[in-house]
């Protein structure tokens, strides 16, 4: 029976061309597609525009959300002027297909806003966030109501919401936050209403705390309203700083844990002296260490949270209790599928039975099923290391 396309990353039409395929020219055919499908996973670009006006916050915004601090190399600069003129990109620190846009804040360039979005190649942008501070502006809304005549997601994000909160708590001996977050909200949402734009909505955020206010929400705001596969790739960028961005981490990763075995054990396996079944190791290898990237496990991930937060990174470091953050080479990855901690003999069967086979690479103690358990122990191994990373810098969730 076929799966729906929320366990994989195929839709129903894709599924039915597998099974063709493999009837067609057996199961090395049917792998090259679940490869054209990994290798798609693998090169979807993300471009992500941040727009406001100078000062608004729009740096310390794409740094929060690549998970770089002020001080790295790669970090936006910020600061009281807008040096930029023209769109600037800021990649992901570790997904060079994810890039965020710095666009100059419509107020810096002086010009009509249907010339500047032109200026702005706006073609290439998935979506758009508007960083406000303070007062609506005519530019906000009217650049919002040409973004959306483009038929693209544009998002408003209401910016230092900590710091408006200090400085009414400290004007205010009567202060109450719930009261006060409130009436801004409704202060943005009758802005938007006088301007015709009532769909939409403000996030109040605070680009230095990605776990309050209304950051969580904007998260899942902008991965929802993302196809499949641009979403799979918007949710592997996020930093780590929840326990619910590890788990949906590991829920994407899963379903590409069958794909992999299946290419694995297809197209280049070859037999390895002391494994019963043939299988690309180098595929293996790249998965393990693709995985521990995206869940913030590799040394230049893990110095990232220790710099925003002050932690030291040792004190990170001594948290992860994992074989798998060493060289990762053909030899480890064999000596996994020898073990029986991630290996050993698999009484599994395969759930994915829309691929039409139950050829000599889905039997028992078959490379499928081998490669398969380890991948999903390997997977297991890395998220709970990466939850414990993430409550030892944050503290409980
Ligand atoms: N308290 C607080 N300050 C912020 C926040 N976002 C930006 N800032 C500060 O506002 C100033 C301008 O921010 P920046 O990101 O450079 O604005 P840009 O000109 O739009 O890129 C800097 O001093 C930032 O530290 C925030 O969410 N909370
Ligand atoms: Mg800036």
């Amino acid at each position: 029976m076929a799966q729906s396309s929320k366990s994989t990353y195929f839709n129903q039409d894709e599924l039915q061309d597998h099974k063709a395929a493999y009837e067609k020219g057996g199961l090395g055919n049917a792998a090259s597609l679940i490869q054209q499908k990994l290798n798609i996973l693998c090169n979807t670009e993300l471009n992500i525009a941040v727009m406001g006006d100078s000062g608004a916050g729009k740096s310390t915004f794409l740094n929060a959300m690549r998970g770089v601090q002020g001080d790295d190399d790669r970090a936006a600069e910020s600061g009281p002027t807008e040096t930029t003129m023209k769109p600037t990109s800021y990649p992901h620190p570790h997904l060079p297909n994810v890039c965020f846009w710095n666009l100059p804040g419509i107020g810096t360039t002086n010009s009509p806003t249907k010339m500047y979005l032109s200026g702005m190649t706006f073609q290439i942008y998935d979506f758009f966030v508007i960083i406000l501070h303070g007062r609506f502006r005519e530019n906000d809304i009217s650049i919002a109501n040409e973004i959306k005549k483009l038929g693209k997601n544009l998002y408003f994000a209401h910016s230092k919401i900590d710091s408006d909160l200090y400085s009414m708590r400290k004007r205010n001996r009567n202060f109450n936050e719930g009261e006060e977050l409130k009436t801004i909200r409704r202060d943005c949402a009758s802005k938007l209403e006088e301007a015709g734009s009532s769909a939409l909505t403000v996030f109040l955020i605070s680009s230095f705390e990605m776990n309050g206010f209304d950051f969580p929400n904007l998260r899942e705001t902008l991965a929802n309203n993302l196809d499949d596969l641009k979403k799979h790739i918007f949710m592997m960028s996020l930093p780590n700083t929840t326990l619910e961005i590890i788990h949906n981490k590991r829920k994407g990763l899963k379903k590409q844990i069958w794909m992999l075995a299946t290419v694995s054990g297809s197209v280049g396996a070859v037999p390895v002296s002391g494994l019963s079944f043939a299988c690309d190791t180098g595929i293996l290898v790249c998965a393990i260490k693709e995985f521990r990237k995206y869940l913030g496990l590799d040394n230049a991930s893990l110095q990232r949270p220790a710099n925003r937060t002050g932690k030291p990174v040792k004190d990170l470091k001594a948290v992860v209790k994992s074989p798998l953050l060493g060289e990762i080479s053909k030899d480890f990855v064999l000596q996994k599928l020898k073990g029986s901690v991630f290996g050993g003999i698999s009484a599994a069967k395969p759930v994915f039975d829309f691929i039409p086979v139950i050829g000599p690479i889905f039997g028992a103690g078959s490379s499928f099923l081998q490669t398969r358990k380890m991948l999903n122990n390997v997977l297991n191994d890395l998220t709970e290391n990466a939850q414990r990373v993430v409550k030892a810098v944050f503290g409980t969730d």
